[in-house]
């Protein structure tokens, strides 16, 4: 690869991998000890922690050395402008409640993107990389040059139907939201194999690219959650989208390849699953 979203990619990866090594010395550093929680956002569960802080300024400082004219959008320290059409979509530590735990399932996400990444559908992903660093599995994309796992180029396999397929999602924060997504899961899991809940959108994206699991949906992640790993997945043959016709976003992701997609997407517009139940 010698494009410049293959240039941005290597950028990505080394600076992911930096940030993992930032993680893990401050986890032996700790020995055993629950990460520092700073603050909540959406709920007293939806935690910051020293290291999400630490972490994104580190990708910052990098990508202002790197790339100073690129915008950069992060979860913990929002967004910054720049003027050449690039933004830097950035989630630190994306499973941080598994983080929280030590439970090796959270991911440096890092990816390059143009267009708009604040509005869903309004933005493209060109150059990625999340990095898991408790178990150094790295997944990588550029642009129509393809994606990886390590030095593996990942290819979506067989897509089973949806009675076979093993599904990964997520939960929110927030009482409301849990309860509608509670309702939404007993309409589902009698429709399908099984369901995995991995606790981090980045990997669930890249567990569908690797096979790890055939497809994921869920309400409410961010655009730094998914950027990155949408890029890998639609290298790898898959793709995200809304229900309704909306594209992917807040409101819904739902990702598989074709045409187990469009039976998911199906199913879940019909179990309403893009709506909150009533506030009690
Ligand atoms: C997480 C997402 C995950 C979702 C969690 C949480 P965070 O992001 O990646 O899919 O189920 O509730 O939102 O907060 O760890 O960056």
């Amino acid at each position: 690869m010698s494009s410049e979203y293959a240039a941005a990619m290597r950028l990505a990866e080394e600076i992911a991998r930096e940030a993992g090594e930032l993680i893990l010395r401050g986890e032996q550093d700790r020995s055993g000890e629950r990460p520092l929680v700073e603050s909540t956002k959406s709920s007293p569960t939806d935690v910051v922690t020293a290291m999400d802080r630490a972490v994104e300024d580190l990708l910052r400082a990098r990508l202002a050395a790197a790339r100073p004219g690129d915008a950069v959008l992060g979860e913990e320290a929002g967004g910054q402008a720049g003027r050449t059409g690039y933004t830097w979509v950035l989630d630190p530590i994306d499973g941080t409640v598994n983080y929280l735990y030590r439970i090796p399932a959270y991911a440096v996400s890092v990816a390059l993107v143009t267009g708009d990444p604040t509005v869903p559908g309004a933005w493209q992903p060109v150059a990625a990389c999340v990095h898991q660093p408790a178990t150094g599995a790295t997944w990588t994309a550029a642009q129509g040059e393809g994606a990886y796992l390590g030095e593996r180029r990942l290819r979506l396999g067989p897509v089973p139907e949806l009675s076979q397929a093993l599904v990964a999602t997520g939960f929110g924060y927030r009482k409301q939201r849990r309860t509608g997504q509670a309702r939404v899961l007993t309409g589902v899991l009698p429709q399908i194999r099984d369901i995995r809940r991995i606790g981090s959108a980045a990997l669930d994206l890249c567990g569908v690219a690797t096979g790890t699991v055939d497809a994921y949906y869920e309400r409410g992640v961010n655009v730094w959650d998914i950027a990155a790993a949408a890029l890998v997945l639609a290298e790898a043959g898959g793709s995200l989208r809304g229900l309704r016709g909306a594209p992917a976003g807040p409101e819904m992701v739902v990702a598989a390849g074709d045409p187990l997609l469009d039976d998911l997407v199906d199913l879940l517009t019909d179990l309403d699953a893009d709506q909150d139940p009533a506030a009690e």
